[in-house]
């Protein structure tokens, strides 16, 4: 099976192609990825027979040839952080949106599955007191460009599934942590300042609450998608790892052999959305799906020795990340 991965020299296109190297040794796998200051060749490294194709999916001179030799298209790219959405909204429309629709018509010419990568956000939030989860059917109502340009990915393929017969599926996955995630991101920024002597920074109270998954189980329900899933389906993939933002920033101190409350308080994110919460139901009924990262600490702690055992691949934007947060008041 030809597979192109989208995004995958990012955080999870990265883990999804190492998975799918080495537990499906009868896919080949091409990589299409910009690599943009969130893509990294390095997390690529040592996986010989995978193509890296260096390009735009918004590019359709770049994307139909490829598109035209896979059976199969996995996409991940995507601009894909909220505080980078509230700085400079103009990538997000131009990659999340034109580049969907570009790969949209390019599976459509060439009569390829194809799988759409979304998050959680794209149904706005949820109260803190709530009993209610997110599933298939709650009404999308994003809050920043960057959930906004995500929604609006999701309705591209499900209007081109309907009227022009695409076969895809699209996956709505909660906060993902593990290897290879960008330092500009909660867990990994907080691991690495702790790294490097300084604080671990919270937005606000710290009272929002994330609903965690290990990475290597997002990708595992994604594959499960691909092959269980029914064409024009939304799958919610979740592992009820709700948390609140202070609990994580505590038990990364704990674990890092800090006092629980050595952080700062920083600005908070505007229209910081308060809580996420998956219901998963449909994914694990229809697929057998089930999370293997069961205890979120020894995750957290794998991950901790994965940052501080590979420096090399974090350090080089560690100053200009922080320099961007400095700027804010973060
Ligand atoms: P990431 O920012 O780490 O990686 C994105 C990758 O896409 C990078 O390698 C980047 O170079 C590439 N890219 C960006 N613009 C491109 C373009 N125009 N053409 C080609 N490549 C381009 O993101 P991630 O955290 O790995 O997220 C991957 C996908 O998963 C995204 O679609 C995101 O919305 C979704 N998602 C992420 C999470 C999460 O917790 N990180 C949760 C749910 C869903
Ligand atoms: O330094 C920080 N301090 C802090 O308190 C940072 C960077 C974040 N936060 C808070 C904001 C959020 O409540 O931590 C929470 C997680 O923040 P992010 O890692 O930026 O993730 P989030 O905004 O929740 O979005 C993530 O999950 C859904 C991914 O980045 C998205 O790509 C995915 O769609």
């Amino acid at each position: 099976m030809r597979v192109l991965v989208t995004g995958g020299a990012g955080f999870i296109g990265a883990n999804f192609v190492h998975q799918t190297v080495a537990e499906r040794p009868d896919a080949a796998v091409t990589v299409l990825d910009k690599l943009t200051y969130a893509g990294n060749r390095a997390s690529l490294a040592n996986l010989e027979s995978v193509h890296l194709v260096v390009g735009d999916v918004a590019d359709r001179e770049v994307v139909d040839p490829l598109v035209a030799d896979a059976d199969l298209v996995v996409h991940f790219a995507a601009e894909s952080h909220n505080d980078n959405s509230l700085r400079d909204p103009s990538p997000f429309v131009t990659t999340n949106l034109v580049g969907t629709f570009t790969l949209l018509e390019a599976v459509r010419r060439h009569g390829v599955r194809y799988h759409h990568i979304s998050t959680d956000e794209v149904y706005g939030d949820l109260d803190l007191d709530d009993p209610a989860k997110f599933t298939p059917s709650t009404p999308y109502n994003p809050s920043s460009p960057y959930s906004a340009t995500k929604a609006g990915s999701d309705l591209l393929v499900r209007a081109w599934v309907r009227s022009f017969g695409v076969e895809a599926t699209i996956s709505n996955c909660s906060n993902n942590y593990g290897p290879f995630q960008h330092i500009e991101k909660f867990i990994p920024r907080q691991i690495t300042n702790l790294i490097d002597g300084v604080k671990p920074k919270l937005y606000g109270a710290g009272a929002n609450v994330r609903d965690w998954i290990h990475v290597l189980d997002h990708n595992r329900a994604v594959w499960a998608i691909i092959e269980k899933g029914r064409i024009g389906e939304t799958y919610l993939i979740g592992a009820n790892g709700e948390k609140n933002n202070k609990e994580v920033v505590e038990l990364i101190l704990e674990l890092m052999g800090h006092e629980p409350d050595d952080y700062e308080h920083v600005a908070d994110r505007p229209g910081h959305d308060l809580r996420y919460a998956i219901d998963a139901t449909r994914l694990r009924e229809e697929t057998g799906w089930e999370p293997t990262f069961k205890d979120f600490r020894s995750g957290l702690a794998d991950t901790i020795a994965w940052y501080r055992a590979n420096e090399a691949w974090w350090r080089p934007q560690k100053a200009e990340v922080e320099a961007k947060y400095a700027a804010q008041g973060q």
